[in-house]
């Protein structure tokens, strides 16, 4: 059982709930504060955590958004932030007014004026408490319980149904749908492909069987109040013996057994940033598994850290810290998998972590804040290997150099920068058998834009890029949001690429399948439980780091 229940299911609510009942500090009616009644504190804490700190921070530091202090906020005033949360800015600040009631902003607005508080820790006890050991190691299949071809599964978001949908590829049958955390957010795979880790925003860890005759969850544990990002360890004789998880609340990550998530160690990462300050909330971002060493990767966001850790002895934990710029968010692999690129975003700047000498090999100047996903590897006809970042601040997609042996001269350079069809975009992707770069913009507030997807010829880089309204494709019936493309993925052998339509919260939707080569539409895959779809992850190029 959980130790802290303070009602309701989902888990985000707990913190919400947190975030909300604590946060009802008397305010002075002389002084003029702005303030809320219980009810609506509680309320707003909720949309809150839910909506705004991801990019804002719990203590409203400020990350990839920007610092929402009281003394800064109450600058701008109640119109202002009302306007700001409802439309958005060209700052990448996106609209609300699809999603929220006019009410809701109207109380955020008030809420990011008053005195942020400190939710509750999530230390070792709760850990142990929440965790569940559903079906224990040695009561697990033996082989493969279905018929599924599981190198060519995906592991499908459903954003705001709290679920994963596990599709066959090959089928393109919904061969399950797991109850998983809070608007959960990444799947990752096991070093074997057999399992299934996903993390969400809630903190909860859940880990799926894929080899069972329906896959389910096996092991479960709370692994923080809010959280991001799963590896497990890839190095050769530590397969999966270690899972790792980073907690944007509290900073911390936890160092698990990798085929029952039992917790082992909590690391927390508050310290100073690479200015020199204190800071109270550094959260964990993106981790990746090491295939050169026994390390991860920890990158800490507010901090600029970024720390290898060694696993190969959890007892006499080592870890190298590499200074490089705050606000480090996600990031890929170049083609070798020795270096990690990680955007540092609101900094404007991607980091080039050299991970077999344990060195920061350079921090690159982009445009505005760079959003890679795990970005897209290939050979560029002019420039040799190339790693593609597209931006949420600008419409090009930035092409970085990364190849210090052959292309010294364009290793850790911006060699390129495509123009793309808008700013306000999350993913590029390609794939080693594809000639194809394909880039999304989501959050670009022209909702023909954010419909879109844009698709550039890697063979022939001058040429245009294909524009391909996937919305359209889809033709789903009107929905009260706007229906986003977001996040391409490759099946297996690079022939087809998914993209999810982002739609409202209780609407069907649907995953658009194109034919790669011919980039037309191949089949639609929908069903009334497809809400909200967003990041999918195909078995085996997640698993290889396929990118
Ligand atoms: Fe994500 C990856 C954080 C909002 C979809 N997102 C990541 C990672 C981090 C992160 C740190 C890298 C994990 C790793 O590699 O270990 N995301 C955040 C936020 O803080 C932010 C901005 C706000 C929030 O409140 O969470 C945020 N992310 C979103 C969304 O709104 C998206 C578009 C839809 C959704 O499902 O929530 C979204 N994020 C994704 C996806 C990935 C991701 C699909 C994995 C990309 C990949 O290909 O690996």
């Amino acid at each position: 059982m959980m130790k802290r229940t303070l009602g309701g299911a989902a888990l985000a609510m707990v913190v919400g709930m947190a975030l909300g009942s604590t946060a009802i500090t008397p305010v002075r009616a002389q002084d003029q504060q702005p303030t809320l009644s219980k009810e609506a504190m509680e309320a707003t804490g909720k949309v809150y955590f839910q909506r705004c700190a991801g990019c804002h921070g719990v203590l409203r530091k400020g990350a990839t958004g920007k610092n929402l202090e009281p003394a800064n906020t109450q600058k701008l005033g109640q119109e202002r932030l009302e306007k700001i949360v409802a439309y958005g800015t060209d700052g990448g600040m996106v609209n609300f007014d699809d999603i929220l009631t006019k009410e809701e902003i109207k109380n955020v607005a008030t809420y990011i004026q008053m005195a942020p508080q400190t939710p509750p820790e999530w230390g070792m006890k709760d850990m142990m408490a929440s965790w569940k050991d559903i079906v224990p190691v040695d009561k697990r299949p033996t082989k493969q319980m279905n018929k599924i071809n599981l190198s060519n599964a995906f592991s499908v978001t459903l954003r705001d149904a709290g679920q994963v949908a596990i599709i066959d590829g090959d089928t393109k049958q919904i061969v399950a749908t797991v109850k998983t955390g809070y608007a959960v957010h990444i799947s990752r795979l096991s070093a074997s492909g057999r399992y299934v880790y996903v993390i969400g925003r809630d903190g909860l860890l859940s880990l799926i069987d894929l080899w069972m005759e329906v896959p389910a969850v096996v092991s479960e544990v709370k692994t923080g109040l809010d959280a991001r990002s799963v590896d497990t360890s890839k190095f050769k004789g530590f397969e999966d013996k270690y899972a790792i998880a980073g907690s944007y609340w509290p900073p911390q990550y936890v160092v698990m057994e990798g085929e029952n998530l039992k917790p082992i160690k909590i690391v927390s990462t508050r310290g100073m940033t690479v200015d020199g300050e204190y800071h109270p909330e550094p959260r964990v971002a993106s981790i990746v598994s090491s295939v050169i060493k026994p390390e991860w990767v920890v990158n800490v966001k507010e901090t600029g850290q970024i720390l290898l850790v060694d696993y190969s002895d959890i007892k006499n934990l080592k870890t190298t810290t590499i200074e490089s710029a705050k606000f480090l968010h996600d990031g890929g692999w170049d083609s070798t998998k020795r270096y990690f690129l990680v955007a540092a975003n609101a900094s404007d700047k991607v980091a080039v972590v050299d991970t077999k000498d344990g060195k920061l090999a350079a921090l690159v100047n982009t445009k505005p804040k760079p959003h890679p996903g795990r970005g897209a590897n290939f050979n560029h006809p002019k420039f040799g290997p190339v790693w593609a970042t597209s931006h949420l601040g600008a419409d090009v997609i930035t092409l970085i150099g990364t190849d210090p042996e052959k292309h010294p001269q364009q290793a850790w350079k911006v060699v390129e920068e495509l123009k793309m069809h808008g700013a306000g975009s999350l993913f590029v992707k390609t794939h080693p058998k594809s000639t194809n770069l394909w880039v999304d913009a989501p959050l670009n507030p022209e909702t023909e834009v954010a419909n879109s997807v844009a698709v550039f010829d890697i063979n022939d880089l001058s040429k245009k890029p294909e524009i391909i309204n996937i919305a359209k494709l889809a033709n789903l019936p009107e929905g009260k949001a706007v229906k986003r493309a977001v996040h391409a993925e490759y099946n297996k052998d690079g022939t087809e690429v998914w993209f999810s339509l982002w739609g409202g919260k209780v609407e069907q939707s649907a995953i658009v399948v194109l034919d790669d080569k011919t980039r037309k539409l191949k089949t639609i895959i929908t069903d009334p439980k497809m809400v909200t779809p967003t990041g999918k992850f195909n078995v085996y190029n997640t698993q290889h780091d396929i990118y």
